[in-house]
């Protein structure tokens, strides 16, 4: 990755750098209502809470601070406050149960939270031990908000290493318990100056929206991060339904937008409406989960944008393959990232040769260092970070997703990626969303069984199964196609929006 100082804080970094470069008045945080804070607005406000964590909370450098709460403002303060006084930040989803948020306080040993006071009460309920809390955006004379007004408004920032640890992403996990995964200062930086510098290449004048929260780092990359690099303003929305979004498109003139393939679907739909105009737009991306070809397809058709399709992880911090303009091809995720170098390898880690699938494995600026967790060396194997995705590559060195590892089907001998069957179904206008499985068959081992949300007014009957049956036979080959099919009212989801396919799988 670039080289930087060995004294780095991305705090000052992001936020003072650029309001001296850019000038203080230059706008940073939007609110939907029109509200906007600038560069020297966030900068003031979290030195001042930054001297409520060191003088009310005694917080010192190397304190595990959980920040939980919708996206606002004070949240993204609150984030650069913990930076600025060398603490590292455990990001939380509002969505964390207590029981969950027992869990990561435990592992990565947090003493100290920062929370909106909206938020408050699941925290309570976590029952932390020794848990010293602040509330912000409540009425409470203890109030963060106002504790804050009576500090400085200028703190003298820790002088980090680029090496210390800035913040503990933990990952919510389609699967098994949560991993803390590790992220220095210096690739809170990396991942704005590869992925977003290289490839999205935003601009001053850009407005940054999107759905994810910022607990999610894909939310903490593409809303903070990314803009604040670029000297770009964000529009921070705490409720970020795909009609928000397009709402805030609508009215705040957003020209870049993260958000997951399932957004783009409905939001399609919602476009048809014509309430919307969203020709502020000029950079889409996606990631969080596999973008087929026929969303690209649909949503350039309806649109004229051509979405920037990503493949990230929160062990490596944001997106790591992709591509823009003229080097996307659409149904592929991209090349790797500048900066990055991906590969696919076989079970023993050896390299396999382009158009064979395999394991997908990648190593650059950012990697996985999962908190005091001995998965760590099933993901790092010989400096290779380890996915856990099948992907193919081409000669040109294009990756193209077949399936999360463990989502392969094999059915009679035959090998049956579970997203293409789900893409083929997609495809059929009846269906908002699908998930298929493999579930165990006396003569075949296991076939292919798919579970699908309909859309609004569609029978869920033998009629309609058998027409879903028909057209995916029309689509990919017999063997592949599901054998059996259920009607759900949602899929099983994690809080950052991933299918939870074991879910479905419990429910058999
Ligand atoms: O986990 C993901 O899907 C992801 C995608 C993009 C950027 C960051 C993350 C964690």
């Amino acid at each position: 990755g670039p080289p930087y100082p060995d004294r780095l804080n991305c705090g000052t970094e992001l936020l003072d750098t650029t309001a001296e470069r850019l000038g203080p008045d230059r706008p940073c945080l939007r609110m939907p209502g029109g509200e906007v804070w600038s560069y020297e607005d966030l900068r003031a406000v979290s030195d001042r809470i930054a001297g409520v964590l060191v003088d009310d909370l005694g917080v010192v450098p190397g304190s595990r601070v959980l920040l939980r709460g919708p996206n606002t403002p004070w949240l993204v303060a609150c984030w650069f406050a913990v930076m600025k006084a060398g603490a590292i930040a455990v990001t939380v989803l509002a969505a964390h149960r207590p029981r969950e948020l027992a869990v990561i306080c435990r592992i990565a040993r947090v003493r100290h939270a920062l929370c909106d006071a909206r938020s408050l009460d699941d925290l309570e309920k976590a029952e932390v031990p020794g848990l010293r809390t602040a509330a912000y955006g409540g009425e409470a004379a203890d109030d963060l908000t106002r504790l804050a007004q009576h500090k400085p408004d200028r703190f003298r920032a820790v002088a980090t290493s680029a090496d210390d640890v800035a913040l503990i992403a933990f990952t919510s996990g389609t699967t098994g318990t949560p991993k803390g995964c590790m992220h220095f200062h210096r690739d809170v930086l990396a991942i704005a100056d590869t992925f977003s510098a290289r490839v999205l290449r935003p601009g001053r004048s850009d407005v940054f929206a999107g759905s994810p929260p910022l607990g999610f780092t894909f939310g903490l990359g593409g809303l903070v991060v990314f803009p604040l690099r670029a000297g770009a303003s964000t529009l921070l929305l705490e409720q970020a339904s795909p009609e928000r979004l397009l709402e805030a498109v609508t009215r705040h003139r957003v020209s870049v937008l993260f958000t997951a393939p399932t957004a783009y679907r409905t939001m399609l739909g919602s476009l048809e409406s014509g309430r919307y105009d969203i020709s502020s737009l000029r950079r889409c991306v996606s990631a969080g989960e596999n973008l087929s070809a026929a969303t690209w397809h649909a949503w350039h058709d309806r649109t004229g944008i051509e979405i920037i399709n990503g493949i990230g992880a929160t062990e490596m911090l944001h997106i790591f393959i992709s591509a823009a303009d003229a080097a996307i091809r659409p149904g592929t995720t991209g090349v790797a990232v500048p900066g990055y170098q991906a590969r696919i390898v076989d079970e023993s880690g050896a390299e396999l040769p382009d158009g064979e699938p395999g394991l997908l494995a990648v190593r650059g600026p950012t990697g996985c260092r999962y908190l005091a967790d001995p998965r760590q060396n099933d993901y790092v194997r010989d400096g290779w970070n380890m996915t856990g995705d099948t992907y193919v590559r081409d000669a040109e060195g294009y990756f193209t997703y077949i399936a999360r590892a463990d989502d392969m089907i094999v059915s009679a001998g035959h090998n049956i990626a579970a997203p293409e069957v789900e893409d083929a179904l997609l495809r059929h206008p009846d269906v908002r969303e699908v998930a298929v499985i493999g579930v165990p068959d006396p003569h075949r081992g296991r076939i292919a069984k798919a579970f699908v949300v309909l859309r609004d007014g569609v029978p869920r009957d033998e009629e309609t199964v058998r027409g879903l049956r028909e057209f995916t036979k029309g689509e990919i080959v017999p063997y592949k196609c599901p054998r059996e099919i259920a009607f759900l009212d949602a899929l099983p989801r994690t809080p950052t929006g991933k299918l939870q396919r074991f879910r479905l799988r419990d429910l058999e």
